[in-house]
């Protein structure tokens, strides 16, 4: 964190060389949170990059702002924690779709239905890779790995469905092969005040590798201009009646008041009631 006051800051990005395995989808979510960096500018100590365990995340590592590679699975409890304590922060969470829907799955249905002002960058390439190629919550049936060699018989969870029906106000998908729409939704993300999650579909080519450019470009739609981002049941009726995976803002809601909001409210509520305490005098006294 070494630049100059009132300088524009070129790049979030540290001097760790990403250890990815060259052709990884996750180089996007670095490139694509790097660039909305540069677009808001804030200020490097005012960030904080947390994930779990996982190749995606290892991400933290590359950039040149605050983070935790916490546990497999608690990245968003982690966040959960820093973000109540410290509001001022933009805290941004990033994790696989093994960390976030299966070790991390009960973590994932609480974030997204407390409405708190995280933005949740999943990295989705329906497979551990970090562990060598197990199959993940959100591999395809018959995708065949280590761990299904005959094909996976289990229907798999669709993140964009969970977070919608779980409550996140700002849901959105991208692929790793549009790092300009990537970008645009990273974006789009930490700006809106509440959860928000990014569901970027990646690649894994050492251990999934099927999940290229040409099948994504196959399997995937992108929403019209006209699409009303503010209608729920219209996200789900989309999701239910498409058979491709739809990329760009399914939904947002800006109006229901985040979680941080909610507790900064309480805590004024409470000083103006005892002009002389402060919150955490008044909270002692309540204990
Ligand atoms: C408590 C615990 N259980 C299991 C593991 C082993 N483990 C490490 S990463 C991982 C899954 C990684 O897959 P994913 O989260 O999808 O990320 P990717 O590596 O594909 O980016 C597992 C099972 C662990 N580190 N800790
Ligand atoms: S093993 Fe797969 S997910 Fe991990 S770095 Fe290599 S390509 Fe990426």
């Amino acid at each position: 964190m070494t630049e100059q006051m009132n300088q524009p800051i070129k790049s979030y990005k540290s001097e760790e060389k990403a250890t990815w395995c060259p052709g990884c989808g996750h180089f996007s979510a670095l490139a694509a949170l790097d660039k909305a960096f540069q677009t808001l500018q804030f200020p490097k100590e005012k960030i904080a990059v947390i994930s779990g365990i996982g190749c995606s995340s290892r991400l933290p590592f590359f950039l040149d702002v605050y983070g935790m590679h916490s546990a497999h699975g608690r990245a968003l409890p982690v966040a959960t924690g820093l973000k109540l304590a410290r509001p001022d922060l933009e805290v941004v969470v990033v994790g696989g779709d093994g960390d976030a829907l299966a070790i991390g799955s009960a973590h994932f249905l609480h974030a997204m239905r407390r409405n708190l002002n995280l933005t949740y960058i999943l990295l989705d390439n329906q497979i551990y890779g970090m562990t060598k190629g197990q199959t993940a919550p959100t591999s395809m049936v018959g995708t065949k790995t280590k761990s299904t060699p005959y094909g996976s018989f289990e229907n798999p969870i669709d993140p964009v469905w969970a977070a919608l029906t779980m409550g996140a106000t700002f849901v959105a998908q991208g692929a790793f092969c549009n790092v300009q729409q990537l970008t645009q939704l990273v974006l789009a993300g930490i700006q809106h005040k509440g959860m928000s999650i990014i569901n970027m579909l990646s690649n894994c080519v050492t251990f999934n590798p099927h999940m290229g450019k040409d099948v994504l470009d196959a399997n995937t739609i992108q929403l019209p201009d006209d699409y009303d981002k503010t209608n729920l049941p219209g996200a789900l009726d989309l999701l239910m009646k498409s058979d491709k995976m739809p990329l760009g803002i399914l939904y947002q809601n800006d109006k229901e008041v985040c979680l941080d909001d909610k507790y900064a409210q309480l805590l004024e509520k409470m000083q103006t009631a005892n002009e002389n305490a402060t919150p955490q005098e008044f909270l002692h006294k309540l204990i």
